[in-house]
């Protein structure tokens, strides 16, 4: 095995355990509710964006305790984002990571449900767990501005009109450019910058990060597509483009020598990966 596959593999059963242990209370939801939420949280991904986070404060010897809890929040959202994504209304999904959808097993209204529960909670989580109140408005300021209209839903909306629109009414740069760094790149770019404001590192060593965080955040989004079939000269475009990037989001870093290792093989695995 990869020593980039053995590193995942470790970080990804740490990351579900983390995540079973920040759950939302059991006794405090209605229990279809609970089932849900459980049911989404656990159905396995890669969770790279928590290990993204964990993987940014470690290399700078961020606290654990601040970690830990961020990294699960921010993946909380990303499946939020997932369930909501899979509704009828949206993609309409029937299948997510090899198993039913939420909304196949629990239906719509508890699959709308559990989303807002998880965007919700993972908020709760930051301003909870974490005792440090300049650091929670930092963190908080950061994950809503990523996550929100301007972030992940804004890309979303600029997809669904798209999706309605013709050919023709696209505009290249927004859809080539603007709708993936919104969709997909906002919420890797602010995983790693969250492990950056836990560290509390210098402002231009956070600039190089966030370059990093965004540059890979758009490859993964390209090599999504490629993994999505598209064919021909467009996949071999988007592989051209992501290669590029993995390297411009590389070189970021580079300064920061041996410490960046495992950020540098973060940044390759995202275009050698299979699923
Ligand atoms: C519906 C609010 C809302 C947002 C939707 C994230 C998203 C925006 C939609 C999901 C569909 C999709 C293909 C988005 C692009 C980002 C992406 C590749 C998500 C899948 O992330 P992975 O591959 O998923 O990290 P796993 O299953 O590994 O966690």
């Amino acid at each position: 095995m990869l020593e980039i596959e053995s590193y995942l593999e470790s970080q990804r059963k740490r990351v579900d355990k983390l995540l079973a242990k920040y759950l939302p209370p059991r006794p405090k939801l209605p229990s279809e509710l609970y089932q849900a939420i459980n049911y989404s949280v656990k159905s396995g991904g890669k969770r790279l964006r928590p290990i993204l986070t964990l993987a940014t404060g470690e290399m700078f010897n961020a606290d654990r305790r601040y970690l830990e809890p961020t990294a699960c929040a921010i993946e909380f959202i990303h499946t939020y984002s997932l369930i909501h994504d899979d509704l009828p209304a949206m993609d309409n999904d029937n299948f997510r990571r090899g198993k039913p959808t939420n909304h196949k097993v629990f239906g719509e209204a508890i699959a709308i449900l559990a989303g807002d529960a998880l965007l919700t909670y993972a908020f709760e989580v930051i301003a909870t767990r974490i005792k440090n109140s300049s650091l929670v408005r930092q963190l908080v300021s950061e994950i809503s501005q990523a996550a929100g209209g301007a972030g992940m839903v804004g890309g979303q909306g600029l997809d669904i009109r798209f999706a309605r629109g013709t050919t023709k009414s696209r505009d290249n740069d927004t859809f080539y450019t603007k709708m993936p760094l919104m969709k997909t790149a906002a919420l890797i770019k602010t995983a790693v910058t969250c492990g950056g404001i836990i560290a509390d590192i210098p402002d231009r060593l956070m600039a190089h990060l966030k370059t990093y965080g965004q540059d890979i955040g758009f490859a993964f989004q390209l090599k999504d597509d490629i993994l999505d079939g598209i064919d021909g000269q467009k996949a071999e475009n988007y592989l051209m483009k992501s290669q590029k990037l993995v390297v411009h989001a590389k070189r970021a870093i580079q300064h920061l020598g041996e410490k960046s290792k495992i950020l540098q093989s973060l940044a390759d695995y995202i275009i050698i990966r299979q699923i």
